[in-house]
């Protein structure tokens, strides 16, 4: 019997698209529905790519390659941005908290040559992204979590902080009148940024950063921080960032799960659309979204989700620009 490896190689090689392959993989592939855009997509490199509408984050990001800067360095800054935006409710500071009303932080962060670095649970801290990076490249490990995170951030002069705002503090309140825990499709789970650059030398990177769910169990840790699930890299071949119900994206490990089917042949939005599929198939999916995002070696790119409403930025040299997802639903 040919496996569905080979027989995804062959029909790649006999230039069978790449939908039919899917569907001739996927019972339930006729069922997909696509709702706008279109699948396939070819950008230049250098190229920013980040999940939601991020435009000035990619902006950043985009600055630094122009510059001869590296990818690690342009997702770094990039993400900065929301983790410093108190209106961004997903991430770094004004952050939903969890149910106890502690913001706590969840990133991770990639580079070309295989090195990755992350926090977990970390709490007091305004750039997470920065102190994985810092994990990445002054420790001999690749994630910290806690109160060994944050010990890790101060004594790298990172500053202690409230990252409750206004809002968010309000926020709580009026959740704890209920205290119904109830994640909300594109609501709850917008915002979260998922990067990933090509740099000017074609070299890739990614990085993710969130708060997580809003009113989480204490100690609830998400996708976004574990590498495969929230964002994988390999620069040989592409990446892939998630977001979303991070449970659902970390059952199927769905950013390595893109990357390897890249490999196998499928373009960026058909392995995300195969990622999804994996999500769809085993559990029930009327109120849950994720959304992945991939980019190949040479900067095609593409997207899908599982609800409608997940949008991504590409910024490359022409222009930064805010494109629907297709979706399954
Ligand atoms: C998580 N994936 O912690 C994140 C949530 C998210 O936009 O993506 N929010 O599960």
């Amino acid at each position: 019997m040919i496996k569905r490896r080979d027989f995804i190689k062959t029909s790649a090689a006999l230039g069978v698209p790449t939908a039919a392959i899917l569907s001739a993989c996927n019972p339930n592939e006729a069922n997909a529905k696509t709702v706008k855009g279109s699948l396939e997509n070819a950008a230049k490199t250098p190229l920013v790519i980040s999940t939601w509408n991020n435009k000035l984050a990619n902006q950043t990001a985009y600055e630094i390659i122009k510059k001869n800067g590296s990818a690690v360095d342009a997702v770094e800054a990039g993400v900065q941005i929301p983790e410093s935006d108190p209106k961004d409710q997903s991430v770094g500071y004004g952050g939903h908290p969890d149910r106890e009303g502690n913001v706590t932080l969840d990133a991770c962060i990639m580079d070309s040559k295989g090195n990755y670095g992350s926090v977990t649970y970390l709490q007091h801290i305004k750039h997470p992204i920065a102190v994985a990076r810092k994990v990445m490249d002054e420790t001999p490990h690749v994630m910290l979590s806690g109160d060994g995170a944050l010990q890790f951030a101060l004594s790298q002069g990172f500053k202690k902080e409230d990252l409750l705002t206004a809002k968010t503090k309000a926020d709580y309140k009026e959740w704890l009148k209920t205290s119904e825990y109830k994640p909300k499709v594109n609501i709850e789970l917008h915002d979260t940024i998922g990067m990933i650059a090509i740099d000017g030398v074609g070299d890739i990177s990614g990085a993710c950063t969130t708060s997580g769910l809003a009113y989480k169990m204490p100690g609830r840790v998400g996708d976004s921080p574990i590498i495969g699930a929230g964002l994988f890299v390999d620069n040989e071949i592409g990446a892939a960032t998630a977001t979303g119900m991070g449970e659902a994206v970390l059952r199927s490990v769905g950013s390595f799960l893109i990357v390897e089917l890249m490999r196998n042949g499928l373009s960026p939005a058909d392995a995300c659309k195969e990622a999804v599929m994996r999500i769809i198939h085993k559990q029930s999916y009327k109120d849950l979204q994720v959304g992945y995002l991939a980019v190949n070696k040479e900067g095609d790119y593409g997207a899908f989700a599982i609800q409608p409403g997940f949008v991504f930025a590409l910024t490359t040299d022409e222009e930064t620009k805010v494109i629907d997802a297709i979706s399954y639903i």
